[in-house]
C-alpha cells in the first residue's frame, strides 16, 4: 500500500538546510509534511543516512538506519548511528507512514556535514600581517584618516601559495578570523558570506565556517589569499570613542585550514603557518562604524592567484591557536541578500549628490564610476534629510559610515566595501567625476542570512507598509546578533530588545538557528552570580554609559527567547542546554529579593523604555511582573524537558500574591494606572480570575484618557494589542493600529518612516529631529506589534499547550475598516495560512493546515448564521468537527488540509 499523497519536505538538519560543518555530535533531523489529502497523518518513520548518495538510494553502508519507528514525530528526531568524525558527510532521506500505514516515497535526499570536531583537528595558528606590530606597514595618510587619528590600520592581505599533485575528490576550508575576513583561492572568492566570522565574545568562543572549495582547485600550483578587517574585535564597536582593543584585541589575525582529499584517497593540509606572506593594499582601513578607504591604485592584479610576484611582501607573525573554544557557525551567517535601486537623485548643493534608496537599509552601497585616477568619491551615508535636501548625520553620533574610493583610471570601475555596514536611506555622493547617473549607486541589503518564513498582508496600505516597516528594521538589525541599531556608533545587542520582538521576528523569518547561536552567546556573557546582561555579547569598559546585568525586562531575555525558540519550533535541546544558566538567573533574582518583589539588583533598571508618558509606569511593577513571568515560562520549560517544575509553578503563584498585594487595588486599578501596567498584569497572567476584566476596563479607559492614543514604551508595546484582543477589545486595538495622529505606528509612516523607529517621536511637526543624542530610525522593538498582526489580525496562531505548531488555532478577528487580511506561515510542521475577507456581512476563510496537525477554527456566525465549507453545510463536511455553535462564532475542529470556510459577520 503507498500513500503517495503524504511526503516528507523542507528537511532539515540543526534547524538548517544542508547545513555544512556542523560539531553537534547527535545532529538533530527534522522534516515537514505536505499532502493534497484532508487529515493526514504520520503514524511512522524511517531516516536512512550513509556517506554518499548512491549509498543511500541503494541503501547499502548505511552510516544510521532508524528502522520504521511508530511515531508522529517529525522535529528533532537525533541522529542515532556510528559515530561521526570530522568531515564526515552524510546524505540522508525519511519515508513516512500515513494514518492507514500507507508508506511514502523516500524524500529528496538531504545533506549534512561535520566540522572540525577536536581542537587536534586545527593544524594551523593564528597568523598576522608582518612581523612586529601593524604599524610596521605603511599608514593612511591624509585629511581623512588624520580626523579619525586613532589607529585605524590598512587591511592586511595574507597570501600562500601550495601546489596539488593530483587531481582533488573533495577539498574544505575552514576558516574563522581575530576580525573579519575574506577568502579567496586562485582568485575567486570562497563562499558568499559577509562579515565573518560573525560576532561573539572573542575571549570565550569564536565561530569557524565551512566551505566547499573542490571546484576552485586544480592540479598544480595554487593559491590562498585572504583580506582581513577589524570589524568587532579590533574595531570600533558600540559607544566607545576608540578602538574596540579594550575588549578583544588589536590586530587581526586568521585562522584557515585547508583540506583537500585527493581521488586516490590520500589527504592533505595547507593551514595557517609562518610560510605566508603579508603585505597591505588598497584598503587604507575598513571599519564597521568608521566606513572603508579605498585607494584603487594600490591594488595588486594578481595577488591571490599563483605565480603572482611577492618578494616585496613581509612575513607574518604567528601565534598558537590558544584555548579559546573554536566552534563551527550554528546558524546561516550574514550575507547580501538583496540590492536596491535607487529611486532618485538630487544635488542639494553644488558637487553634492544625494540619492535616495526609497527605503531605510542596511549594508552598503556598490559605486560605479569612470574618471581620472586619483580622484577620489566620497559616500556618506544617512537615514533622513535636513530640511534643505542635504544629509542628516547628527543621529548618527560618531559612527563616521563614510566610504571613500580613490580611482585607478579605467574604464569603468566598481567599488563595494569589504568590512563595513551602514544603516542609510540616503547616499550623499561628492567628487564624482561629472554628473552621476541613478545607477552609479546600488543599494547591498546585508543581514543575518535567515530564511523568510512568513508574510502578511492585508487591506489597508498603511498596515501593509507597517509589516514591511517590521520585516526592514528585522533585517538590518539581525547581523550575526540581534542588534538595537545599525547605524549610530551603538549597534549592540541589546536584550530587552531581543526579548520584546522575538515572537515577532520568528513570524518573519526562520530564527531558530540564529537565536540558538545568540543564546550561547547570552550564556557567555551571565555573570557568575548568575545575571543575564543589558547587551550581548558583553561589552565591557563601554564609554558612555555603564552597562549593567540584571535589568527588568532585558535580562529577562535569557528566558524569554529560549521559551520563545521552543514554542515555536520545538526545540527542547535549547531548553536544555541553558536550563543551568536559567536556573541560575532564577536564584540570583530570588536570592536578591525574598519578599518577592524584585526591587533589588535591578543594574540598570530601564522601566518601559522611551514610554511617553517616561517613567509612568511603576518600574518595580514592571521588574516584578517579569520574574512571575520568568517562573511561569521556566515551571513549563521544566516539564518539556522532563525536568520538575513544581518549584517554579509554585514560585509564580507566590510573585502573583506579592504583586497583588503591593500594586493591585480591590478594583483592579494596577500600579499607576498606566496602560503598560495593565498590559503586563494581564499578559502574564497576574490578576485574579475575577479581576481580569476590570483591569482591562482600567486599560481602556487609560487608552480614551490619551485620547485613544497608546502611551506603551518597549516594554508594553508587544503585548498591548493581543491582551486588548483577548479582553474583548479587539476594536480598541484595531483603533491603536489605525491611529495616524501621534503616538502611533501610522504616524511614523505618514511622516515617512519605512523602518519602525527607535522613538514615537524621532520626528514631530511641532519639534522635528528629536535630540540626536538618541534617535535612530531603524530600531524593531516599537514593530513588536507585529506578533498580532498574524496571530490576531490574520487569525494563525499557535495553541498555547503545544510547541512547535503541533496544534494550531486559526482565529481571525475581522474589524478596524478591513476588507482582507492574510498570513502565510512556514511552521515547523509545514505551511500554514489564513485568508479572510469579508464583503457585507459575508466573511470567507480560507485555511490550509499541514499533516500531522490538528486545528482549531474560530468562524464568525453572527446571529447563529450557519457556516459553510466547500459549499456545504459545515455539519457534512469531509474533516470538519463541529466543537460549538454559539451565538457569534462556530468553533471547529479539522485536521490537515485546505478548507474554505463561509460565515457571516455583523454589517
Ligand atoms: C538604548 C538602546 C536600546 C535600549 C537601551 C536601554 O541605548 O538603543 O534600544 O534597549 O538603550
Amino acid at each position: 500500500m503507498t500513500a503517495a499523497d503524504l511526503r516528507p519536505v523542507h528537511l532539515k538538519c540543526e534547524h538548517r538546510v544542508d547545513p555544512l560543518g556542523i560539531d553537534e555530535r547527535s545532529p538533530r533531523l527534522s522534516w515537514a509534511l505536505a499532502s493534497e489529502k484532508r487529515a493526514e497523518v504520520q503514524s511512522a518513520y524511517r531516516v536512512l543516512v550513509a556517506g554518499g548518495e548512491e549509498d543511500l538510494a541503494a541503501e547499502t553502508n548505511l552510516l544510521w538506519d532508524s528502522g520504521r519507528i511508530k511515531s508522529g514525530r517529525s522535529l528533532g528526531v537525533e541522529y542515532g548511528g556510528e559515530a561521526l568524525r570530522s568531515g564526515a558527510r552524510c546524505v540522508w532521506n525519511v519515508r513516512v507512514w500515513d494514518g492507514e500505514g500507507g508508506a511514502s516515497s523516500p524524500s529528496e535526499p538531504a545533506v549534512f556535514e561535520m566540522g572540525l570536531l577536536e581542537r587536534s583537528g586545527w593544524e594551523g595558528g593564528w597568523i598576522s600581517a608582518g612581523e612586529g606590530p601593524a604599524g610596521d606597514m605603511e599608514p593612511p595618510t591624509g585629511d581623512e584618516y588624520d580626523a579619525l587619528g586613532n589607529g585605524l590600520a590598512p587591511s592586511p592581505y595574507l597570501r600562500r601559495e601550495f601546489g596539488l599533485e593530483k587531481s582533488v575528490r573533495r577539498a574544505r576550508l575552514y576558516a574563522t578570523a581575530r576580525g573579519l575576513y575574506e577568502i579567496s583561492i586562485n582568485g575567486a572568492r570562497v563562499g558568499d558570506d559577509v562579515l565573518a566570522p560573525g560576532w561573539t565574545d572573542y575571549r570565550k568562543r569564536i565561530q569557524y565556517q565551512t566551505y566547499d572549495v573542490t571546484d576552485l582547485l586544480r592540479e598544480g600550483p595554487n593559491a590562498l589569499g585572504a583580506i582581513l578587517g577589524d570589524g568587532w574585535y579590533a574595531g570600533f564597536v558600540g559607544f566607545d570613542p576608540k578602538r574596540a582593543g579594550a575588549h578583544y584585541g588589536t590586530r587581526p589575525q586568521l585562522l584557515a585550514q585547508l583540506d583537500v582529499e585527493y581521488e586516490d584517497g590520500a589527504t592533505e593540509s595547507v593551514a595557517t603557518d609562518g610560510s605566508w606572506r603579508s603585505s597591505t593594499g588598497p584598503i587604507l582601513f575598513s571599519d564597521l562604524l568608521a566606513g572603508e578607504s579605498y585607494d584603487a591604485r594600490k591594488e595588486m592584479p594578481g595577488w591571490n592567484e599563483p605565480g603572482f610576484e611577492d618578494a616585496g611582501w613581509h612575513g607574518v607573525g604567528v601565534e598558537p591557536l590558544g584555548d579559546v573554544p573554536l566552534v563551527a557557525q550554528p546558524d546561516e551567517g550574514v550575507r547580501a541578500t538583496e540590492e536596491v535601486a535607487a529611486q532618485a537623485v538630487a544635488e542639494p548643493e553644488g558637487g553634492v549628490h544625494v540619492f535616495d534608496m526609497g527605503q531605510n537599509m542596511v549594508g552598503w552601497a556598490r559605486l560605479k564610476v569612470r574618471g581620472e585616477a586619483g580622484t577620489a568619491v566620497r559616500m556618506r551615508f544617512a537615514e533622513a534629510l535636513n530640511p534643505d535636501g542635504t544629509i542628516y548625520t547628527e543621529n548618527l553620533r560618531s559612527a563616521r559610515q563614510t566610504d571613500t574610493y580613490v580611482l585607478k583610471g579605467e574604464d569603468e570601475e566598481v567599488y563595494e566595501p569589504r568590512f563595513t555596514s551602514h544603516g542609510f536611506h540616503y547616499v550623499e555622493v561628492t567628487g564624482y567625476p561629472g554628473e552621476p547617473p541613478l545607477d552609479a549607486v546600488v543599494g547591498r541589503v546585508v543581514h543575518s542570512a535567515t530564511p523568510p518564513s512568513g508574510s502578511f498582508e492585508c487591506s489597508s496600505p498603511m498596515v501593509n507598509r507597517l509589516q514591511s516597516n517590521i520585516v526592514w528594521g528585522q533585517r538590518g538589525n539581525f547581523l550575526s546578533i540581534p542588534t538595537d541599531c545599525p547605524q549610530r556608533d551603538e549597534r549592540l545587542g541589546w536584550t530587552g530588545d531581543a526579548q520584546i520582538f522575538v515572537r515577532t521576528a520568528s513570524l518573519n523569518m526562520d530564527v531558530a538557528a540564529f537565536f540558538a547561536k545568540w543564546m550561547d552567546d547570552v550564556e557567555d556573557a551571565q555573570s557568575p552570580d548568575g545575571a543575564f546582561t543589558d547587551v550581548v555579547p558583553l561589552l565591557e569598559g563601554s564609554g558612555l554609559i555603564n552597562l549593567s546585568r540584571g535589568a527588568p525586562a532585558w535580562g529577562d531575555a535569557g528566558i524569554i527567547v529560549p521559551w520563545t525558540i521552543y514554542k515555536t519550533y520545538g526545540d527542547t535541546r535549547i531548553v536544555r542546554k541553558h536550563y543551568d544558566a536559567m536556573t541560575r538567573w532564577m536564584s540570583y533574582l530570588h536570592e536578591a529579593n525574598p519578599d518577592l518583589l524584585r526591587r533589588n539588583k535591578l543594574g540598570n533598571n530601564y522601566g518601559d523604555w522611551l514610554s511617553p508618558e517616561g517613567d509612568a509606569t511603576p518600574k518595580d511593577l514592571l521588574a516584578t511582573a517579569y520574574w512571575a513571568h520568568d517562573a511561569k515560562l521556566v515551571a513549563e520549560m521544566s516539564r518539556a524537558i522532563g525536568r520538575e517544575g513544581a518549584g517554579y509553578e509554585s514560585l509564580f503563584e507566590n510573585i502573583k500574591d506579592a504583586f497583588n498585594r503591593a500594586y493591585v487595588t480591590p478594583d483592579g486599578r494596577v500600579g499607576a494606572d498606566t496602560q503598560t501596567g495593565y498590559v503586563v498584569a494581564l499578559h502574564m497572567g497576574l490578576l485574579p480570575e475575577e479581576l481580569r476584566a476590570k483591569a482591562a476596563g482600567h486599560l481602556v479607559r487609560a487608552i480614551e484618557a490619551k485620547d485613544w492614543h497608546l502611551s506603551t514604551g518597549f516594554v508594553g508595546v508587544g503585548y498591548l494589542c493581543p491582551v486588548l484582543t483577548e479582553a474583548g477589545y479587539p476594536d480598541v486595538a484595531y483603533r491603536l493600529l489605525n491611529n495616524e495622529t501621534y503616538p502611533s505606528w501610522g504616524y511614523t509612516i505618514k511622516n515617512g518612516a519605512t523602518t519602525i523607529w527607535e522613538r514615537w517621536d524621532g520626528w514631530t511637526e511641532e519639534n522635528g529631529f528629536q535630540s540626536p543624542n538618541m534617535n535612530s530610525f531603524n530600531h524593531y522593538s516599537l514593530g513588536s506589534v507585529g506578533e498580532w498582526l498574524y496571530r490576531y489580525v490574520a487569525g494563525l496562531d499557535m495553541d498555547p499547550e503545544t510547541a512547535g505548531y503541533g496544534r494550531i488555532v486559526i482565529r481571525p478577528r475581522p474589524g478596524g475598516g478591513l476588507a482582507h487580511a492574510r498570513a502565510e506561515y512556514d511552521s515547523v510542521r509545514g505551511r500554514i495560512a489564513s485568508a479572510w475577507s469579508v464583503e457585507g456581512d459575508r466573511f470567507e476563510l480560507g485555511i490550509d493546515i499541514p499533516p500531522n496537525t490538528t486545528a482549531t477554527v474560530y468562524v464568525p456566525a453572527e446571529g447563529g448564521a450557519g457556516i459553510s465549507e466547500g459549499g456545504k453545510p459545515v455539519e457534512r463536511a469531509e474533516g470538519v468537527k463541529v466543537l460549538k455553535m454559539e451565538e457569534k462564532q462556530g468553533v471547529l475542529a479539522v485536521g490537515s488540509g485546505r478548507y474554505e470556510f463561509v460565515g457571516r459577520v455583523a454589517r
